[in-house]
């Protein structure tokens, strides 16, 4: 077997096994191979699987017969060491432990693995336990993926020693920016009594080779730190350490005085110093092998260095110093700015802050302490350049931290595969590819409860890449993508390639359809940064503005006119950026204000540009649904049925994104769209036009986020919107856009001509309790036979705070 471009596609896989799937494994299926597929293996592969020990040979061992088992269907026989040198075996151990006939020498880095054919015999060793457990993940891996392992000689190590996860879980159970349900960690201030899905979750990241995971967020409840809470530390470090990951606390800065009972927590004082080393000897005296501290200060309103004047590198110091004992490391974040700049001021700029705050201290950190840069030099828009920080501490350690929950990206009901973003960062050249300067790589997953940890399963292809880049960010977006549907999906080829294909294409997709050109993800920034809200970003403190006016769009960071950002990158990235000839298009508006009519490279306008984009966008999620249905009967019910209303879903919100852009835009330009289409929508038919039974029109608020800027709620028990339909006779879609408020569940029924054709309830798990564009929806009802005279009706039953509001229904004749 040859490992050919699609060899690790699921070509070879499957008896075909579709009963319904929850998701929850992940990429750990280990599907069951189909026979000619599995037969290299079962020849290659020893029959035997003989342990060295070690702290994490247990979980290495039982992995190994689970993952054969499912996927070759049998189960390999624990051997003994004894019986080495009389039975052909899989060796789990490390260099050290191997016994003199099997002896290997290599100079492997920690975690590195090599899997390693010798005499027969498999081999899969490390320089520690943990690379062995990683090389028994790599070779199951490989199996599910149909690249051969019969003369073995692989080795890998990871590019950065410190790859981990943080996780923004509050005490309470719920999650900054979570998506996948509750804390998998916490409940009512205390560790959940069921740790169970912890466990499960150390083992998906140790597939990834993933080490580390920061249990609470960044805005820091200083309860972590407090003596009776590290027995709750405690399990949930246990639950993990069978998957060598180390947990990590974020804390707060205040802590010496908040919990610490003293009367300061300045930095530079001996006794602030003195509390924080305790805590830590305490912490370490409980949990060995705790991982250190993750620390959000002087940001968003949490307390920092600057109350007594002193700098980040202060305050990374002393907390980092009372870690170096223990061998703990400090990751600070770099993510520190003002939300209350003045907007007026042309010279503010948000996009500057990381750089003025951290660049002056290069040098200043102690070794332990790592400055952790956000990808951007904003807040994980949807499309940023590189942070210009990343090549301005050469003598800093630095992590990058790359957001795996899609907070500004569609929130896990949109599919947005964030390799491609991710990898143009890590591969910018800043003096040195960003990939090369980092030694730490974090990722904010926020896993949650869910039975699939996302509440979307092609959410998780995202937690596979970032451990997968983490590992080694050489790797191609098209390589990890094909992994993760080979692993996670059981396809032919060509539907591999299909789904393959939807992954690579959707970061652009809802770039297109929401924010493109370095407009940033234009929604509801004050609010829950989900539905589309062009203007919420603007005229306020917190500084992600794009200036669109009358006459022009983009925010000018050059140095000649702007606010001087560009300055920040070395002379060979700045002089790129500074020129609107060389400025690539796609980070324009982020870099430029320019009017609409300005020519693009690509040879259209600023305007026209916008617009098409949008509808290219739109298109792209409905092609999704098309792409994604061709691959009925290839998946399992439960989860081809789940991604279907996803993308079902997705496919309306997109449109909705796309009207409500375009016309802003058109307001705000005058400027006509070239193709006629935004504004002019053949077949839309307004609510507050129809004949109302009890509804009563209301504005929305921002009025692109509904159809003519007005929607109908209903305040009775019951009401109705009708439309007498005028068109030819004929079949018809009816499409009907709804809100779908958090705040309860209506019901909606559609009758045509007196005849019910279709009811559903408005129960949605939607972020936002207002009629807004976060809670419009869209139902479609297809094959509807339409006559002149037929009236269609709409009736809605509102449910608690929920109106049962209504934008517009479009008649469509089938097919379009
Ligand atoms: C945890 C953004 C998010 C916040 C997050 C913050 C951060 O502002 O909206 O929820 O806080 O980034 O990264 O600290």
């Amino acid at each position: 077997m040859k490992p050919g471009k699609t060899g690790l596609l699921a070509c070879l896989l499957l008896t075909s096994s579709l009963h319904a799937e929850t998701g929850a494994a992940a990429w750990l299926r280990y599907a069951p191979l189909n026979e000619a597929a599995s037969r290299p293996y079962r020849d290659s592969l020893p029959p035997v699987v003989t342990s060295l020990g070690g702290s994490l040979a247990a979980s290495a061992q039982q992995e190994l017969i689970r993952g054969i088992r499912g996927m070759l269907g049998r189960t390999e026989r624990i051997g003994q060491v004894s019986a080495l040198l009389t039975e052909r075996a899989i060796v789990l151990g490390t260099l050290g432990s191997l016994p003199p006939q099997l002896s290997l020498t290599a100079n492997l880095p920690p975690d590195a693995y090599w899997l390693k054919t010798l005499n027969g015999y498999t081999i899969v060793t490390a320089q520690n336990d943990r690379g062995v457990l990683y090389g028994v993940f790599a070779l199951l891996r490989k199996i599910a993926l149909g690249e051969p392992v019969q003369n073995l000689d692989d080795r890998q190590s990871p590019r950065a020693p410190i790859r981990w996860v943080n996780q923004w879980d509050n005490l309470d159970g719920s999650i900054e920016r979570g998506y996948g349900g509750r804390s998998i960690f916490w409940e009512n201030r205390q560790a959940r009594p069921d740790l169970t899905r912890v466990g499960d979750y150390g083992r998906l990241l140790a597939s990834l080779g993933i080490n580390g995971c920061s249990i609470t967020n960044v805005n820091a409840d200083p309860r972590v730190l407090a003596s009776d809470f590290i027995a709750q530390v405690v399990r949930v470090a246990a639950a993990f350490r069978p998957w060598g990951v180390r947990v990590s606390l974020a804390v707060d800065f205040g802590s010496p005085q908040t919990i610490g009972g003293l009367d300061t927590f300045d930095p530079l004082d001996p006794r602030v110093a003195a509390w924080w080393k305790a805590k830590a000897d305490e912490l370490y005296q409980a949990i060995p092998d705790f991982a250190g501290f993750l620390l959000k200060a002087d940001s968003e309103g949490r307390v920092g260095p600057s109350a007594y004047g002193r700098t980040h590198a202060d305050a990374a110091n002393v907390v980092a110093r009372a870690l170096k004992p223990h061998g703990g490391m400090l990751f600070y974040r770099g993510f520190v700015y003002d939300h209350h700049m003045d907007w007026q001021n042309p010279r503010n700029d948000r996009a500057r802050a990381a750089y003025e705050n951290f660049q002056p201290l290069d040098r200043q950190f102690d070794d332990n302490a790592f400055v952790q840069i956000k990808n951007g030099p904003i807040d994980f828009q949807v499309r940023e350049p590189a942070s210009p920080l990343f090549g301005a501490l050469p003598k800093t350690r630095q992590a990058v931290e790359l957001q795996i929950t899609q907070e500004y990206l569609g929130q896990a009901r949109h599919q947005v595969f964030l390799v491609p973003m991710w990898k143009q960062t890590l591969d910018f050249e800043i003096g040195a590819p960003v990939k090369t300067l980092v030694s730490a790589f974090a990722g904010v997953a926020n896993v949650g409860l869910d039975d699939n940890w996302f509440s979307n399963h092609l959410s998780q292809a995202n937690l596979y890449g970032f451990g997968r880049l983490a590992w080694n960010p050489d790797l191609s977006a098209r390589r990890i993508a094909e992994e993760f549907v080979g692993q996670a999906f059981s396809l032919p080829a060509r539907d591999s390639e299909t789904l393959t294909g939807m992954l690579l294409s959707s970061w652009r997709t809802y770039e297109n359809y929401t924010g493109p050109l370095g407009l940033q993800t234009l929604t509801d920034i004050t609010g829950n940064h989900y539905g589309v809200n062009v203007e919420a970003s603007e005229r306020n403190g917190w500084g992600q503005w794009h200036f669109a006016d009358a006459h022009g769009v983009g925010m000018d960071r050059t140095v000649a006119t702007g606010t001087g950002y560009i300055g920040q990158y070395p002379p060979a990235v700045a002089r790129i950026y500074e020129s609107l000839e060389t400025c690539p298009d796609d980070l324009l508006l982020f870099l430029h204000h320019v009017p609409y009519t300005y020519k693009l490279h690509s040879g259209k306008t600023v305007i026209q540009s916008i617009y098409d984009s949008h509808y290219e966008g739109a298109a792209a999620v409905e092609s999704y649904v098309r792409e994604w249905k061709s691959l009925e009967g290839h998946i399992d019910e439960r989860r081809y049925h789940d991604v279907l209303a996803q993308l079902e879903y997705q496919a309306g919100q997109a449109e909705l994104w796309r009207d409500a852009v375009d016309n802003w835009f058109l307001r705000a330009s005058g400027i006509a769209d070239a193709q006629r289409r935004v504004g002019h929508y053949p077949g839309r038919f307004e609510a507050e036009s129809l004949s109302l039974e009890g509804y009563t029109v209301t504005p929305v608020t921002p009025w692109e986020a509904a159809s003519g800027g007005q929607a109908v709620a209903c305040a009775a028990a019951q009401c109705a919107a009708s439309l007498r339909y005028q068109g030819p006779s004929g079949w018809y879609t009816l499409r009907v856009r709804y809100f779908d408020q958090d705040n309860g569940i209506s019901r909606f029924q559609v009758r045509v001509a007196n005849q019910l054709v279709d009811e559903w309830a408005a129960a949605d798990r939607l972020p936002t309790s207002k009629i807004d564009a976060s809670s419009s929806a869209r139902h479609i009802i297809a094959g509807i036979a339409l006559r002149p005279g037929d009236v269609i009706r709409i009736e809605g039953v509102p449910d608690g705070g929920e109106a049962a509001a209504l934008d517009y229904i479009e008649v469509v004749p089938n097919g379009n």
